[in-house]
Parts: C-alpha cells; sequence; structure tokens
C-alpha cells in the first residue's frame, strides 16, 4: 500500500460493531465454548490437551493469564483454568508463525496500519530479527551479533544512566533476578516496569499504612470472612477464578458489596463452568449490594461510610474495634475528627450513590467482624490512587480487620509474576537493605540513585536523555499513557530492543535500530546445559511456586529469558563478578543466588518443588505492621473535586472480555454485550440525548490538558448503564487521550481511569 504512514495507534477501520443486551451471568457453558474456540483457532488438538490439562496443576505450568492465586486443596481435573484463562494460553501455543519470510513480505509501515488484533494474529515470533537504520523490513540477525550490537550500542552511552531496562510482569523469579542484577552490574536503576502503571499506588498506599507493599490475605481467607468489598475491579473477565472463591465464600455465609460505575456480569451473578449443578441452574448471586458509584467516586463514598459508622460509634461505643486501634494504631483521633466535617448529603450528590445505599452498606460493615477489601485498576488509575487506597485501610483499621484470619487487604495483581518480579528487585527505587544485600553477595557496588519509573522514563527518552531501550516482555507503546508523546520519545532511542514472544505494536514504532530477541513462553519447555528446566512465579497472595511448560518451543531458535539475560550480561559486561552460564545451566544455581540476596527464600530449590509451593512471610498478615510508626496508619485523604465544564466527561479506560492488556484475542465484549469491534465509548443514556447525539452514532473524543489538545476519532455511542458524566472506552484506543503528565501522586500510575474528554459528532462518519 502506496503513502501510508507509520501508525503508532491503533488504526480505524471500518467496523460492523454490534450491541446486546450486557449479560446477566458470568462463566457457564457460553465461557467453555467461548474458550474453546478460541483455542481451537491456534492450536491443534494434541497441544489442545497436553496444555489445557497441566495449566495450574501443582507440577504443570502457571497461567499466564492472571496472577490469582490456585487453590491448595482441590485442582479441577480439566486444568485449573478459565475462559480467558484458555485464551492466554492460545494465544501463546499458537501454531502461526512470525518468521523471517513474513518480515520480508510485510514492512513496518504496513504492519503498522494492522489493527492490533490482526499482528497479534501473525502468530510466535521465531528468530533474532534486526531493522536497520532507514530500513523498512526487519531481517534475521544471529544471536550473536544482536547481543554484540547491543552490547556495543550499551557501551557508548556516555553514562549507563541513558539507557532504560523495563519490565512485563510475565516475566519469572529466575528471569528477573538475573535482568536486574545484570542491570545494575552495567550500572542503572532505570528499571521502569509495567506495576508502574498498575498497582503502584497500591504498593505505596500499603507500606505506608500497613508497612508492605502486598496484600495480607490468603485464599483460604476468603472461606471465612464475613463480608468482601470488590472495588474498581472486574473479575468476570479480568480475575475469573476469583469468582469461584466468591461462589465459595458465599456458600460459606459471607456477604459481597460491589463498588464499580458499572454493573460489572461477573460480580452479580456466577455459573462454575466446571460444576454440572451450576450449569444447569441459575447459579449463585454473587452481589447483596451493588454501589454504582461515579468515576472517581470512591473516597467520597467511604467518608460517607466511615461518617455513618462514626456516628453510631459515638452513640453507642461498641461499632469499631478499640482493642485493635488502641494496641496497632496511629493516628486514630485526628482522623476521626475530621469525619465530623463532613456532610452525608453532599458526600452522597459527590459519589453518586444514593444515601440510602450508603447507609445499607454502612449496616454490613457494622455487622461484620471480618472483611476482606479486593480492588484493582479501578482505584490504582487515579491522581489520588494512593489516596483511594489509603482510605480503605482506614475503614479496615476502624474495624480492626487486618492481621487476623478472613479480614485484610487484597489488592489483585494483574500479570501473572508482577508481584514477583518487584520481589526479585525490579524496581527503580531500590530499597537501601536489598542493595546492601545485593553488594555483598554479589561482589560489586550497585547504583544507589533511584531511576526512572515508566512516566520518567518516557519523559526523558522524550527529551532524548535515553539511547538505548530495552524492554523484557510487554508492549511499552501501547501500554503507555500519551500514545503519539511515548511513540516520538521510543523513536529518539539509538536503539530500541524488545524481548517478546509475539509480535507487537512496540516492534513497529521504534528507535534508529531496533531488534527483537525471541523467547520461550510458559508454555514451552526450558532445556538449558544440565537438562530440562522449571521457572518460579509469585501470585497475587504471596505463594512461590514452580511453573514447568511442557510444550515443544515455537521455534528452535528461542532462548530462555535467563539465558537472553546471561548472554547479553557475557556480551556487555567486562570483569563480572558472576558466572552467569553456570547460574544459566541450572536454574537452581540463580535460585540459590536469590535466596542468598532475597529474605523469605531460604531453601528456595526444596521449598518451591513441594506440591503448591511456598508463602512468603507477610508481617502485616500477622498483625506486625512494620511502618514509620511501627503500629498501622491512619490516614487523612482530601476528596478529589471533578469541576466539570459544560460538555465535558470523566474517562476511564477499561479492557474488554477479548483482550489481555494490548493483546486482542478477539473483537467481542461478551458480558457488556458489545460485539465485533473496540471503538466504543460507553455512555449514559441521559447524557447522549443532552449532548444531541443518537446512540449507535460516531462520535470523535479530545482531551485538552493545558492548552494540549489529544485527539481520538471515531467511537460509535453505545448507551450503557454508567453514571451521568462519566463515560467508557476501551484501551489501548484511547491512550492517545492521556497526557503522561497525568498521574497518580506519589506512585506516578499513569491516571487512565480518571481522563477528561470533550466530545463531538464524528467528521468521519462516511466509514460507518
Ligand atoms: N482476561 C484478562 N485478564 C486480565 C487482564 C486482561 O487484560 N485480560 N489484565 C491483567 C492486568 S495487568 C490487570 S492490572 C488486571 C486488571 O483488572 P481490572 O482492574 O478488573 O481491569 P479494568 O478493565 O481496568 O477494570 C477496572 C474496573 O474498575 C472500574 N472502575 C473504573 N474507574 C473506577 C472508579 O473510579 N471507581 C470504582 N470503584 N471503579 C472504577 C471499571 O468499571 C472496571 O470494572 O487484570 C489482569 N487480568
Ligand atoms: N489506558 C490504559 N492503559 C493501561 C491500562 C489501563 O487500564 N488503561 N492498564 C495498565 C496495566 S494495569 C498494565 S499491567 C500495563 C501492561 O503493559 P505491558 O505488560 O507492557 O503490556 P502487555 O500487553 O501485557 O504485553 C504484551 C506483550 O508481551 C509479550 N509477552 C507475552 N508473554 C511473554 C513472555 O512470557 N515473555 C516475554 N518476554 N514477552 C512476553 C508479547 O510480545 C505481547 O505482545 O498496561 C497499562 N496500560
Ligand atoms: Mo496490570
Amino acid at each position: 500500500m502506496k503513502n501510508q504512514k507509520l501508525c503508532a495507534t491503533p488504526p480505524i477501520e471500518k467496523e460492523n460493531i454490534k450491541i446486546v443486551a450486557p449479560k446477566k451471568v458470568a462463566a457457564g457453558m457460553p465461557a467453555v465454548i467461548s474458550s474453546l474456540s478460541h483455542v481451537k483457532e491456534e492450536m491443534n488438538l494434541s497441544t489442545c490437551k497436553s496444555t489445557l490439562f497441566s495449566v495450574n496443576q501443582m507440577t504443570g505450568f502457571d497461567c499466564p493469564g492472571c496472577a490469582w492465586p490456585d487453590p491448595d486443596d482441590h485442582r479441577s481435573g480439566l486444568g485449573e483454568y478459565c475462559e480467558n484463562g484458555a485464551k492466554a494460553i492460545a494465544e501463546e501455543a499458537t501454531t502461526k508463525r512470525v518468521t523471517h519470510e513474513f518480515f520480508k513480505k510485510h514492512d513496518v509501515t504496513t504492519l503498522s496500519n494492522w489493527s492490533d488484533f490482526k499482528i497479534g494474529k501473525s502468530g510466535r515470533l521465531t528468530e533474532p530479527m534486526i531493522l536497520k537504520a532507514g530500513s523498512q523490513h526487519y531481517e534475521p540477525i544471529s544471536w550473536e551479533d544482536a547481543f554484540t550490537t547491543i552490547a556495543t550500542e550499551l557501551n557508548n552511552c556516555a553514562s549507563p544512566n541513558e539507557s532504560v531496562f523495563y519490565t512485563s510482569g510475565r516475566t519469572s523469579n529466575e528471569a528477573a533476578f538475573l535482568y536486574q542484577l545484570f542491570v545494575r552490574q552495567y550500572g542503572t536503576n532505570n528499571m521502569p516496569d509495567c506495576s508502574n502503571m498498575c498497582h503502584e499506588s497500591s504498593g505505596v498506599a500499603l507500606s505506608e499504612t500497613v508497612g508492605i507493599g502486598k496484600g495480607s490475605v490468603k485464599l483460604e481467607d476468603f472461606y471465612i470472612t464475613d463480608l468482601i468489598m470488590v472495588i474498581g475491579q472486574n473479575p468476570g473477565t479480568n480475575h475469573p477464578r476469583m469468582l469461584t472463591a466468591l461462589q465459595k465464600a458465599k456458600r460459606a455465609g459471607a456477604k459481597i458489596i460491589s463498588i464499580n460505575p458499572l454493573p460489572e456480569t461477573g460480580l452479580i451473578r456466577f455459573k462454575h463452568p466446571q460444576s454440572p449443578l451450576d450449569m444447569a441452574g441459575a447459579g449463585t448471586k454473587l452481589t447483596d449490594l451493588f454501589l454504582q458509584v461515579k468515576i472517581n467516586g470512591d473516597v467520597a463514598l467511604f467518608k460517607a461510610i466511615l461518617k455513618i459508622l462514626w456516628d453510631k460509634e459515638q452513640s453507642t461505643g461498641n461499632i469499631f474495634d478499640h482493642e485493635f486501634i488502641k494496641n496497632h494504631t496511629a493516628g486514630y483521633d485526628e482522623f476521626v475528627n475530621t469525619l465530623n466535617d463532613f456532610d452525608l448529603n453532599e458526600l452522597s450528590e459527590i459519589c453518586g450513590v444514593p444515601l440510602s445505599k450508603i447507609h445499607e452498606a454502612a449496616e454490613m460493615i457494622v455487622d461484620a467482624d471480618k472483611i476482606i477489601t479486593c480492588w484493582a485498576m479501578g482505584l490504582t488509575q487515579h491522581k489520588n490512587g494512593v489516596q483511594n487506597i489509603k482510605e480503605i485501610v482506614n475503614l479496615l483499621l476502624l474495624k480492626g480487620s487486618i492481621g487476623k484470619p478472613g479480614a485484610g487487604t487484597c489488592p489483585v495483581r494483574g500479570h501473572s509474576n508482577v508481584q514477583g518480579d518487584r520481589t526479585m528487585g525490579i524496581y527503580d527505587r531500590p530499597k537501601k537493605p536489598f542493595l546492601d544485600k545485593l553488594q555483598s553477595v554479589c561482589q560489586f557496588d550497585p547504583p544507589r540513585e533511584h531511576g526512572y519509573n515508566t512516566v520518567e522514563a518516557i519523559k526523558a527518552m522524550h527529551e532524548g536523555k535515553v539511547k538505548v531501550f530495552f524492554a523484557m516482555g510487554g508492549n511499552f507503546l501501547s501500554a503507555t499513557p500519551d500514545t503519539d508523546y511515548t511513540a516520538k520519545a521510543l523513536q529518539n532511542c539509538n536503539l530500541t530492543v524488545q524481548v517478546s514472544t509475539k509480535l507487537n505494536r512496540s516492534h513497529l514504532i521504534t528507535g534508529k535500530t531496533a531488534i527483537i530477541l525471541p523467547c520461550l513462553g510458559r508454555t514451552e519447555k526450558d532445556m538449558q546445559t544440565n537438562g530440562e528446566q522449571f521457572v518460579s512465579v509469585e501470585n497475587s497472595m504471596g505463594i512461590v511456586h514452580s511453573s514447568r511448560g511442557n510444550l515443544t518451543p515455537a521455534s528452535e531458535h528461542l532462548l530462555s529469558e535467563p539465558a537472553i539475560v546471561a548472554k547479553l550480561a557475557n556480551a556487555t559486561l567486562k570483569n563480572s563478578t558472576i558466572k552467569w552460564d553456570d547460574l544459566v545451566a541450572d536454574y537452581d544455581k540463580t535460585r540459590s543466588l536469590i535466596e542468598q540476596v532475597i529474605p523469605g527464600f531460604d531453601n528456595y530449590n526444596k521449598r518451591v518443588r513441594e506440591p503448591g509451593g511456598f508463602y512468603l512471610p507477610n508481617a502485616a498478615r500477622d498483625g506486625d505492621f512494620k511502618t514509620s510508626t511501627g503500629k498501622a496508619n491512619f490516614s487523612v485523604n482530601e476528596i478529589p473535586k471533578h469541576d466539570l465544564k459544560d460538555g465535558e466527561y470523566i474517562m476511564m479506560t477499561i479492557r474488554s472480555h477479548d483482550q489481555f492488556n494490548t493483546t486482542i484475542y478477539g473483537l467481542d465484549d461478551r458480558y457488556r454485550g458489545i460485539l465485533n469491534g473496540r471503538r466504543v465509548i460507553m455512555m449514559n443514556k441521559n447524557d447522549i440525548q443532552k449532548a444531541g447525539f443518537k446512540n449507535g452514532e460516531y462520535i470523535d473524543l479530545e482531551s485538552n490538558y493545558n492548552g494540549v489538545v489529544r485527539q481520538a476519532p471515531h467511537f460509535k455511542v453505545v448507551a450503557y448503564d454508567i453514571p451521568q458524566d462519566c463515560v467508557a472506552t476501551y484501551f489501548p484506543e484511547a491512550n492517545v487521550l492521556i497526557p503522561v503528565d497525568l498521574f497518580a501522586k506519589k506512585s506516578y500510575t499513569p491516571a487512565s481511569k480518571q481522563v477528561y474528554v470533550t466530545l463531538k459528532k464524528s467528521v468521519m462518519s462516511n466509514l460507518a
């Protein structure tokens, strides 16, 4: 195709979007059928059987889907898998291949004009490729030459800080540890990672309030709790196996409150796809009380709940856990005093939830001794993401609902090993005790100054301060905010390198030279000098366990991530204190090194071989709060104000049912009833009318921050059950509208659920 331009954002295509009623029940038979059809398209029958039967089994591989833990006791026969896990596996175990012939046929500009769906469906990357400066076609390069090219560019940097090393959350503990060790031996802490865009707000908030940046609950706590609050999370799509746990909790007597601008299907009712009884019946009603909060109305809502509790407490004296508050917390008086200042009607107005429902929620909380709060991106990806989470902690502290069985915090993680990667030291702001240990065990001086997080890395690249960008997995261009700005940032680099399993847009919008290093995925056998290896990962609840692939690798030219790091280290570092080849010949050796550096990994090689793995220490779980005050801290959090101008809306960018982040499995958001396309904007029907639009018509989106106008044209209006003034679009189509400077205070998490947009009739309606 002539005259095409390199396309950084998902291109606009002619679509035939269909809207049907949202589903009332999640999972069940349609989920099974849907997952198997994805699987069938990608794999042959025998691979299909051998993969799906070993996912999340004690001796199998860890599902690359999400980080929800596996049950310790009963694991179902057909693999402990779910619909979206099956799609994730099919995506990786696909029989389609991207070879050098593919790149010979398609130039990068043409590929960049393909949809993300089409790019992803091209298949697995099979051999190292280089895009030479000025060229339009990737061509093969040997592994050795690839490492020499990268090493030369790294060693040409005036300072190691002129390079950036990104990590996405599928990387195993072993690969992540070796990677950060290499990066620090090379000399920088410039290690942005996907968690910067994800649960960083949770990490910051929980560290400050309860002394550990991870959740405190175990899976079994769900089965003995009184009340579960699911806030800003869509588990039916993003953590389907969590629904099984919620169902079990309900059957054991727990109540569930859901807080979300959307009535997400999975939260309302659930049929277990592997239970014949369930499949025949109507399934289990999960949510007892649904609070349809406005986008970013959570602090106002929680303040209202807490004020009601505080008023009751003052008259009865028996609502709060005074024993706990006295012995284990700091800042109580200051905190409760601020509750006097609020007016319930005003709070109800701000959060959009009727006062009667807020009272109902408060009653349920009064009745509960043990509360678990679960949350995900609906809370973290806001300017006040950190404060959102601190406010939830306030509730738990008042009720003494942390540090005892059946109660605590549950930030539900995204990528399957994002939590493990941080434990292994993938962090732009490493702590002193970690660096000291790394120094003494590995015998070198690690850099001490902070590195760039994701937002800082984009800006530094944009300013021309970075020469080399290296990504261990992920799709940096499409996952980050401000797509056009980030594209320029990447293009400013001399070299961009992607270690990847599948082709994505970050391979197409590149530095002057670009290299693709294709790697093994979770599902594949990993052979090294000393034989077949396994890796380990940490799930959302702090359990470290093994993961062993069983498929023949997609190509004989693939290397494992640990092997790639070792070879890169050998090519780059002079006089390294580390024997890289030995560590990779046998991953037990890497694990022995991890054991010496990172607390909680004693006897790593033995314990990781035990069925189900082992728990890492978690002081908050034990009621020991390792904060600056030595106690769990109450905090006073402001209520965010949104003074929307006329015609302005607050937009959240969310996932559809058919995607894993930037990987698009299909074009259906089945539960929400939006089929066959992704360029949609969900709007309240009154807002549609007020704006003079029609349901189904195409409109253009615009954001305007500090005079910079960003545009995303041609989205189909879908009338949806969403509060007024709020709209929803899918990520990554709308990322182009999110300014790089719009991020959470302290955590730097892009505020991708809180973008002010204006809307107007589309100038491209001829495409419709
Ligand atoms: N199949 C599948 N599984 C996945 C992923 C995937 O893309 N596909 N991604 C993985 C990753 S990396 C992550 S981080 C998780 C993400 O899991 P989620 O956080 O569930 O993902 P999102 O689609 O971003 O959904 C955010 C939810 O928050 C709600 N929300 C938005 N704004 C607000 C708000 O202001 N207040 C409240 N209370 N709610 C709000 C939205 O309506 C939506 O239901 O899932 C992981 N698992
Ligand atoms: N607007 C908006 N933006 C968001 C979000 C949002 O809700 N809204 N969510 C944010 C969140 S929570 C996250 S976590 C980030 C995700 O950001 P990333 O983690 O960077 O993105 P992914 O789409 O998960 O990465 C997919 C790519 O990873 C590669 N890959 C898959 N498996 C492997 C593997 O085993 N090894 C290696 N080396 N590569 C592999 C494949 O090439 C695939 O194309 O996006 C963030 N961006
Ligand atoms: Mo995430």
